[in-house]
């Protein structure tokens, strides 16, 4: 009897321990809080966007020195190139709800018919006359003048590459209602967010939706895989593993192309890759289209943000991209990349998703 109830206690307390160690596996190191009596899954009621409710608490935000160095060297990259995406550390959120897919062509149709906001359009003289100030301050070369020539050159340019992608008689191009929406600059974004209800997430709400708590490199883990996400190498139809590889492959076959075909194989419906989901089951987090974020860019804000919940630089020239897109390599994809863009130019890789707080759900 003694050692039938030894065996007893020792079957609970391998189970029991078991139970444990499973339950902090799934919280991983960082316990996670769903705030209480909050729905996991929420419809927007303006734009009818699901969206995905992401707990409170803390994660690994950006890359350590060596993962860095040696994204650079594995990805034949500059040295010091991914610099802006150290140190790592830890960063705690509130919740927050995030679109589970990319705003597509037919929700920002929705936009533009209730409010009367310009169609998604190739960038104006202004628009181009802004960008070339943002990226002159950005780089520090304020002083000098930016000449007509240079602006007329840049506007022909754009208008070539980026007229196939944009909308015409009051619409998007036809068939791509479910693609993700481009060619919308940061104050494009913004305004969809605001008649929305909701908001642009912050840098660190992003990464935290693509990567989850535990510094994976991609959505799905650590190692690139170019058949979970929509990158430069589905249209290549090859694996493009070094950035040489991957400018090899724009000079000599995508430039050939004329912009026409270019753009018809580019972007993919949103939720296209069921198995490039980040663990909270957000989609497209990496490749697609980049996605604008709220923050100015600061390449030096990891060393500085708050810990908590960081609203990104008071000021700045550029702002935010995250998550990479149709026409780039697997580096630009992982969820620590961070791209800056002058926010009055919408290109044809740059879309958007948005956030809610949690305080906000009635609207
Ligand atoms: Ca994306």
């Amino acid at each position: 009897m003694k050692i039938q109830l030894f065996s007893i206690i020792i079957v609970i307390l391998i189970f029991g321990n078991c139970g444990r160690e499973n339950q902090q596996a799934k919280q991983g190191r960082f316990p996670q809080i769903y705030p209480q009596g909050m729905p996991k899954k929420i419809v927007a009621k303006k734009d009818k966007a699901e969206m995905i409710l992401i707990p409170a608490g803390e994660f690994l935000m950006g890359s350590t020195k060596k993962e860095a160095r040696d994204t650079e060297e594995k990805w034949g990259l500059k040295e010091g190139l991914l610099e802006s995406e150290t140190p790592q550390h830890i960063v705690y959120l509130d919740a927050f709800y995030i679109d589970k897919y990319e705003v597509t062509n037919a929700q920002y149709q929705k936009f533009v018919d209730e409010t009367g906001h310009r169609v998604p359009a190739v960038p104006t003289k202004e628009e181009v006359i802004a960008a070339f100030q943002s990226e002159r301050s950005e780089l520090g070369e304020e002083s000098e003048e930016i000449s007509d020539l240079q602006i007329n050159a840049t506007i022909q340019e754009l208008t070539k590459t980026l007229s196939p992608w944009a909308w015409k008689d009051g619409t998007y191009p036809p068939g791509k209602s479910h693609h993700p929406v481009v060619l919308v600059n940061w104050y494009d974004a913004q305004a969809y967010a605001n008649w929305a209800g909701k908001r642009l997430p912050t840098e660190a709400e992003w990464e935290k939706a693509a990567r989850g708590t535990d510094g994976r490199f991609y959505p799905w883990g650590n190692d690139w895989d170019g058949t979970r996400c929509n990158s430069a190498e589905r249209i290549a139809q090859k694996p493009l593993l070094t950035l040489q590889a991957a400018l090899r492959w724009f000079d000599d076959e995508w430039k050939t192309l004329a912009p026409i075909k270019r753009s018809q194989n580019t972007t993919v419906p949103v939720g296209s890759y069921r198995k490039g989901r980040s663990s909270y089951g957000v989609h497209d987090m990496a490749g697609n289209v980049f996605e604008w974020c709220a923050d100015w860019y600061d390449k030096d804000y990891h060393s500085h943000s708050p810990k908590q919940n960081p609203p990104g630089p008071k000021n700045g020239n550029t702002r935010v991209l995250r998550g990479g897109s149709w026409n780039y390599p697997g580096f630009k994809l992982r969820s620590t990349y961070r791209n800056r863009h002058a926010p009055s130019i919408g290109g044809s890789p740059n879309g958007f998703r948005c956030v809610r707080d949690v305080s906000n759900i009635s609207e």
